[in-house]
């Protein structure tokens, strides 16, 4: 019989068939590591995994399997919008060969929304589908819905971004815990600790991931870097040197792009740090 993986808790596996769902151990000759989403075959009999069929793709951070579509969750407000760690939100899926659904939650907390949006338009000018919505107060959830029909997606994002309330409030019949952010920190407590597929009623899964603070960039070269920031994407190749890093060559069309307000100073911020850590990283590792 085949199933989902929904979760995995101590050392246990939940798969979920047509007919339930199952807490199953795994046989011990199967040495892949599985994940929530991964497709297996189970002997409902002894609750046991038999067979873990290929997958399409493993998402890295969270580790989801056979993802379709991340949403990647930020609050305007409480936890305050922080764009560098978006950047990095936006790489992490972009190198994993998926384009993100960028989500800004918790309208009703601003009031100055059109100029928040206007500062952001970066986003969405780079062609990125982008929503403002209010999890909490169910504002603009529609669209983001019909996104979700029939897919496997994962919300990602910051702690204490609403994640786990986004999901509460299109999937009635499930209660995650969420918390309250903390008054003095005005941060998330990190309240999910375990990635859960959840059946949407239309079709489809979502799931739900622990929130972070920080996103470690991890398996992207340097000189990889520039192909996952796609507003550089039509310069590419253009450049006086065909290995144009973007950073310090002279006659670089994307360095062009930028002086001329084509493409984002905070984004080409974002790709100059990120690049040089990764920089840093290599040097570290091979002397
Ligand atoms: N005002 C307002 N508060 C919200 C909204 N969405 C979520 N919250 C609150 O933000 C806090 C954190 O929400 P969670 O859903 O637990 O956040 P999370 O992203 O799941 O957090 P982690 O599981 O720690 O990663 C809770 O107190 C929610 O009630 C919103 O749209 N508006
Ligand atoms: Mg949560
Ligand atoms: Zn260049």
């Amino acid at each position: 019989m085949e199933g989902i993986i929904t979760k995995s808790i101590g050392g246990f596996f939940f798969v979920k068939t047509k007919q339930k769902i199952h807490k199953c151990n795994i046989r011990g000759k199967i040495q892949k590591q599985v994940y929530p989403g991964d497709i297996v075959k189970i002997n409902s009999e002894d609750e046991i995994i038999e067979e873990v069929k290929d997958r399409n793709n493993l998402l890295m951070r969270p580790k989801v399997a056979n993802v379709e579509q991340v949403i990647l969750l930020h609050a305007l407000k409480n936890p305050k919008i922080d764009e560098k760690l978006l950047d990095r939100f936006i790489l992490m899926v972009e190198s994993s060969g998926l384009i993100p659904i960028i989500v800004f939650n918790k309208v009703d907390l601003v009031d100055d929304l059109d100029k928040i949006k206007n500062n952001l338009k970066t986003y969405s000018n780079i062609g990125y589908d982008v929503f403002y919505i209010s999890a909490k107060k169910h504002i603009g959830l529609d669209k983001l819905y019909e996104k979700l029909k029939n897919k496997i997606s994962v919300i990602a994002g910051t702690s204490g971004s609403g994640k786990s309330t986004l999901i509460n409030s299109i999937v009635e019949d499930v209660k995650l815990a969420t918390n309250k952010i903390s008054k003095k920190l005005k941060k998330g407590k990190h309240t999910t600790r375990h990635v859960e597929l959840i059946t949407l009623p239309v079709g489809g899964y979502v799931a739900d991931t622990p929130g972070f603070r920080k996103m470690d960039i991890e398996n992207i070269a340097s000189s990889d870097l520039k192909y996952y920031f796609p507003e550089f994407k039509k310069y590419e190749g253009k450049c006086k040197f065909n290995t144009c890093s973007h950073t310090h060559e002279p006659g670089c069309r994307v360095k062009e792009a930028l002086k001329n307000g084509l493409i984002s100073k905070k984004r080409y911020n974002s790709y100059q740090n990120i690049y040089q850590e990764l920089q840093n990283k290599e040097e570290n590792l091979y002397g």
